[in-house]
């Protein structure tokens, strides 16, 4: 977007923001602007209740598993009933894939859009007050609308998404977002109840002096995970670890830096999920300049085959991943 138009709409609202882009969604302009006004409404519901956890006992855990045996906190619950009756009052979306469900949930059959999502990820950290976030995809179904939902409506690769982004409920509530076309990042303004543009244009640095990375788990990381760290501290970069994925990417997204969840021996497979955490922040990532892997593959290229899958994640700036790849 050129420096003009920038500066131009810096402040405007998200649905005015929607329809002066209209052009870039490859879908029509309404659909899109009511499936993000969905999401957006979901995060006021879901930023008034965190900001407010400890007064109405809203934290804590439900003493219930998620489907991938996560201990499930009260407001885990609380954001995926916001998020799941929202895309249903909005009628856009067939289907929505939650960490916090075992299956997939039936929306509206005729609804033309897959919505996969982490409606509060690091939500542990409610408790100590730490910024916690909200990760969704959006894919365009394959099947025609008003017939059954098929597994090649539900499993599609990232690089199949037609929107994605997250929601950072930190010391200000953002919701960043990229349709195929750039990142752009908006600041909500809960005395007005609007989302405004105030990150027009987001660019990852491609380079950057920041890794983040659980060392407490060093003993069980490859060599080249062990060496890639050395390579960091060598040069004395800064270690930063927030616990919660959405603060740690933001953060890298504006600084540059590298996040690392790699196969530990407590999840070969890695930590984090493909389908509603990794695909939606790799699209972010490579959208705004920077990369994405699994170590090897490129994240947006991995086939999915099970929902809940599970990937090693590198994502951040460009030179930064790389070098973790090459070491
Ligand atoms: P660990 C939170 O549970 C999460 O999914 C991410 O938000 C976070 O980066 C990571 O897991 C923390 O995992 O094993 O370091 O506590």
């Amino acid at each position: 977007m050129e420096q003009s138009r920038i500066a131009q709409s810096i402040g405007i609202a998200l649905d005015r923001f929607i329809k002066n882009n209209q052009d870039q969604f490859q879908y029509a302009s309404g659909e899109l602007s009511q499936l993000l006004r969905d999401i957006a409404l979901a995060s006021k519901v879901v930023h008034r209740e965190v900001t407010k956890a400890g007064l109405v006992d809203l934290s804590g855990s439900l003493g219930s598993h998620n489907s991938a045996g996560d201990q499930q906190q009260k407001l885990d619950v609380l954001a995926n009933i916001r998020f799941t009756r929202a895309l249903a009052k909005g009628g856009e979306a067939c289907a929505i894939i939650s960490e916090e469900t075992e299956s997939y949930a039936d929306l509206n059959n005729d609804g033309k859009y897959v919505i996969a999502i982490d409606p509060l990820d690091g939500s542990s950290n409610i408790d100590v007050n730490v910024s916690i976030g909200t990760i969704f995809s959006i894919y365009r179904r394959k099947s025609e609308p008003g017939n059954p939902i098929t597994a090649s409506d539900i499993l599609q690769k990232g690089s199949e998404q037609v929107a994605a982004g997250y929601i950072l409920y930190g010391s200000s509530t953002m919701l960043v977002y990229t349709t195929g076309h750039g990142v752009n990042g908006f600041t909500y303004e809960p005395t007005l109840g609007e989302y405004f543009l105030s990150h027009p244009d987001m660019k990852m640095p491609v380079e950057g002096k920041i890794y983040s990375i659980n060392e407490g788990l060093a003993n069980s990381f490859s060599g080249s995970v062990q060496a890639y760290l050395q390579y960091c501290k060598d040069r004395n970069y800064t270690a930063r670890y927030i616990g919660s994925l959405v603060a740690d990417f933001h953060r890298n997204l504006l600084k540059g830096g590298i996040y690392i969840y790699p196969a530990t021996a407590k999840d070969p497979g890695g930590k984090l999920r493909l389908m509603y955490e990794c695909n939606a922040l790799a699209f972010v990532a490579e959208q705004a300049g920077g990369k994405a892997t699994d170590g090897k593959n490129r994240i947006l290229d991995i086939i999915p085959v099970d929902l809940h899958q599970r990937t090693p994640f590198l994502v951040g700036s460009t030179m930064m991943v790389e070098k973790a790849m090459s070491v």
